[in-house]
């Protein structure tokens, strides 16, 4: 149907086009009609939620607008989208952040307190968008904001989880996971109930022969659900630009229910499967690093890949170009392995719908998607039983099948004399079940395959995907270092850090070319430009205390040295070998006079994070925190010299208090195990140091900032497989430090000796997979190392200024140029700024 107005009657359209808040005013106005229209309420009952909400539609309304205008220019222009498929997006909250890019925070302020409201009471209502477990969400979430920023047309596309990750409590030391029900008012979306695709599971497959002699499949019967697509504007800083995020969610395809079934008296049947439906996209599964191989993940997987392809094509057949041009207007990112069925997908719908020859159809699919990998951790990867997509999608199962003939064909012409390559490389495992491998899969079907830090890109080409470079050449392989999006990491978070570096270096430039960070580094001797940065500094970390004392009800002096390690918690991430030094620690002032504790330095460990429900060894780690934490924090001895804090629920909104306000945080996975982490950027970025291993990003880090402005400790990653080794078939010495660690945790001094010794038998007894032990000596040493230079503020105060200054790199606006030029191909759309904009 055309839905385009006619000429004649544009007129009315023009002359009454919305054109947003230009003012205080006009902004007032808005709240205030929505207050009273939208939400129903007026000022004798508006709250501060009812205050968020007019505030959020407000600005939401600007953003639609900007939205649309941006869709319209990419459509005219038509250049090549970039089209971001991620299964996670862990985006927190959004209103700061319109404030922040429309450009009219400060506008808001004033009409909000004109209104009776503080902004900040404002910005603390909302829900955490949190739909994504960790680091790869949020990564997908700064990348988006660096799209729009930098002016690329690019989409992203995920799944509308009705639950997102779960919320965490602390009850008696242990995590308690309570769902998390964020959609009861989300002003961000637009539900668009004309997009929809029905998307196909189950059925069989028909084959025919068509005129010309070709067989031709047909992928029949077995049962639709109804994708409806939810679309969130994505505004990017200083520009116009407002990029698109669209999530599907999944409904019955019969409307609300089956009329056959209805009509045959099956009531309570058809409501199940309108149910069922929905299931898919209830729920994120709540593991990181970690895949289980659950029907229903596989089925959010194809609903999620399929309803994007889908989009996708029709988008591009409107152009009506040939599929030749296909990978010259679209480029597919592959946010690890997640979506790697978006590869069969794109061969189905050119082979099977589109009638293309296999060689042409895979030509283009090859050519449109690029997969980065995140983890080399071997039960992080993801491989899917042949039985269960067989039932699943018996189609794109042969699909997989005749994808990995073709490609062990060719390795077979070029390496005659190398049988066990085949097995290695195949697409295909020859267990039992047989599984497919979704990273080998993701390899064949993409031109480019990227790791996300240095070292993890070569520690890819050197073990898990070695056979891949010797049959593509190492052309195929690179390495994009992550980024994070300065907007929120630093002037959301650090409002005042970011001021005061505005006035350093000549106005907000820094924000959108982080580079400029280092005209920083000019003013470090500068008495009061010193004094104001650890002003600054104190005023974070009294924020956070008090945020302590509410949450944690425990009391903590700002002065002291506050010590971070928030990330999800995970064997390889050690927060174990942290809460071991603590202990160590506390041992060591115990058996200290009066005396010699006063000359000690005071701190403050600080940790945060979820655990996966079904991950028990991360939730003895918790339980074990929290323990020594009740110890620690109530012994006259030791007051304020050591406090430990569990923060409860770490989310991207509790990360903007904590990340400001941390003086050293810790970044100490056992070297080789972490891809890259992006908060160890995050910390330094505002103004605090790190304790980390020599792995990840920690490397680049730094090579930037300089190695006296760093605390690196322990084996190298080169190392890990010798010592791994020896401690399996040679002898393995547990470190006497860590040994008296131990034995006063076995003595029962943090309560229940049974529940911790699963933690302490994993190092003595069963190999030390993460080299606690190997490690512990020289984490222990480094961190006393750390009081030492904390005692010399004026020295500290220097390396975390010089630290700040050489940061620019980690912007995720280098890390996207790099992407777009090197991976995808595609151009900025430039757009004047509007007046007012
Ligand atoms: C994470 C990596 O562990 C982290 O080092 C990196 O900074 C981040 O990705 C962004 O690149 N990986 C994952 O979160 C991950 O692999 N998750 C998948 C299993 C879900
Ligand atoms: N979880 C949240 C809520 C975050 O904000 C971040 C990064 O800032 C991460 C996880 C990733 O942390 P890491 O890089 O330490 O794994």
């Amino acid at each position: 149907v055309e839905a385009s107005i006619p000429e004649p009657q544009r007129e009315a359209w023009l002359k009454h086009q919305v054109s947003g808040f230009k003012d205080k005013d006009s902004f007032e106005s808005e709240v205030v009609r929505h207050v009273e229209t939208t939400l129903a309420r007026s000022m004798f009952n508006c709250d501060e939620s009812a205050a968020y909400s007019a505030c959020s539609l407000a600005f939401r309304d600007r953003l639609i607008l900007e939205w649309n205008r941006t869709q319209q220019r990419q459509t005219f222009v038509d250049s090549k989208r970039l089209y971001y498929l991620s299964l996670e997006f862990l985006m927190g909250r959004a209103l700061d952040n319109a404030m922040l890019n429309i450009g009219s925070k400060d506008l808001a302020k004033a009409g909000l307190a004109d209104l009776g409201f503080r902004i900040e009471d404002v910005i603390e209502q909302e829900h955490d968008a949190a739909l994504g477990n960790g680091g790869l969400g949020r990564l997908a979430a700064c990348f988006l904001d660096s799209l729009a920023s930098l002016n690329y047309p690019a989409w992203g596309y995920g799944l509308r989880y009705r639950y997102g990750i779960f919320k965490q409590e602390i009850i008696d030391g242990y995590q308690v996971e309570v769902p998390d029900y964020w959609l009861e008012f989300n002003p961000w979306e637009f539900p668009r109930h004309d997009v929809t695709v029905d998307i196909q599971f189950f059925g069989n497959v028909r084959k025919s022969t068509d005129e010309n002699g070709r067989t031709v499949s047909h992928w029949e019967g077995g049962e639709i659900v109804k994708a409806v697509a939810y679309d969130v504007p994505i505004p990017g800083y200083a520009t116009p630009s407002t990029n698109n995020l669209r999530l599907w969610s999944s409904t019955a395809a019969s409307g609300e229910f089956d009329f056959q079934k209805f009509n045959s008296g099956d009531y309570e049947s058809s409501v199940a499967d309108q149910q069922r439906a929905e299931t898919i996209s209830a729920v994120l599964y709540p593991n990181d690093n970690l895949e289980r191989g659950k029907e229903l993940r596989l089925k959010q997987q194809y609903f999620w890949v399929a309803a994007s392809l889908y989009d996708i094509v029709r988008r591009f057949k409107k152009s009506k170009r040939p599929w030749r041009e296909f990978p010259e207007q679209v480029a597919i990112q592959l946010n690890d392995t997640h979506p790697t069925l978006a590869v069969v997908e794109l061969q189905r719908i050119l082979l099977d719908l589109e009638g293309l020859e296999w060689d042409e159809a895979w030509n283009i699919v090859t050519n449109t998607f690029g997969y980065t990998n995140h983890t080399v951790l071997p039960e992080a990867l993801e491989k899917w039983s042949v039985p269960l997509i067989q039932h699943l999608l018996p189609r794109h199962l042969q699909i997989i099948y005749d994808i990995n003939l073709y490609f062990l064909q060719s390795v077979e012409r070029r390496f005659p004399d190398e049988r066990e390559l085949l097995g290695r490389v195949s697409i295909i495992e020859e267990s039992q079940p047989k599984m497919v491998r979704m990273a080998h899969l993701a390899i064949v079907g993409s031109h480019k395959v990227n790791g996300v830090a240095e070292l993890h890109s070569d520690l890819i080409k050197t073990t898990i995907f070695k056979d891949f470079v010797t049959i593509f050449g190492p052309d195929k392989f690179t390495n994009v270092t992550n980024g994070i999006t300065p907007r929120r990491w630093l002037h959301q978070a650090n409002p005042r850090l970011s001021e005061l570096i505005a006035s350093k270096t000549g106005g907000k430039d820094f924000l959108t070319d982080l580079n400029e960070l280092n005209k920083v580094e000019l003013h470090v001797d500068d008495k009061a430009f010193r004094k104001e940065w650890a002003d600054i500094k104190l005023a974070n970390k009294e924020r956070l205390a008090k945020h302590i004392k509410a949450s944690a009800g425990v009391t903590v002096d700002p002065t002291a040295l506050f010590d971070v390690q928030v990330k999800r918690i995970h064997e390889y991430k050690r927060q174990q070998l942290n809460i071991f030094g603590v202990i160590h620690r506390y041992l060591t002032l115990k058996a200290m006079t009066r005396e010699e504790r006063k000359k000690q330095q005071p701190r403050v460990s600080i940790f945060g994070g979820k655990a996966a429900p079904g991950y028990w060894m991360a939730k003895q780690i918790i339980h074990l925190i929290n323990s020594v934490g009740k110890v620690v924090n109530n012994d006259e001895d030791i007051g304020d010299l050591l406090k430990v804090v569990f923060l409860e629920d770490y989310n991207v909104s509790k990360a903007e208090i904590i990340v400001p306000a941390s003086d050293i945080s810790e970044h100490i996975s056992t070297a080789g195990t972490e891809a890259s982490g992006t908060s160890n950027m995050k910390f330094v970025l505002n103004g605090g140091l790190i304790i980390g291993t020599c792995d990840g990003a920690n490397i680049e880090i730094t090579r930037e900032i300089g190695e006296n402005n760093i605390f690196l400790f322990g084996n190298l990653a080169e190392d890990v497989e010798d010592l791994r080794h020896n401690h399996t078939y040679g002898t393995h010495e547990i470190d006497p430090d860590l040994n008296r660690v131990f034995q006063e945790i076995e003595k029962g001094t943090f309560g229940s000796t049974q529940d911790f010794a699963a933690l302490i038998s994993a190092v003595r007894d069963h190999g030390d997979y993460y080299l606690v032990s190997d490690d512990f000596h020289s984490y222990i040493e480094t961190q006393a190392l750390v009081d030492e230079a904390y005692r010399d503020q004026e020295e500290w105060i220097t390396k975390c200024i010089t630290s700040v200054s050489r940061m620019g790199f980690f912007s995720s606006d280098r890390c996207i140029n790099e992407y777009a030029e090197g991976i995808w191909n595609i151009e900025p759309l430039r757009v004047e700024k509007e007046e007012g904009a």
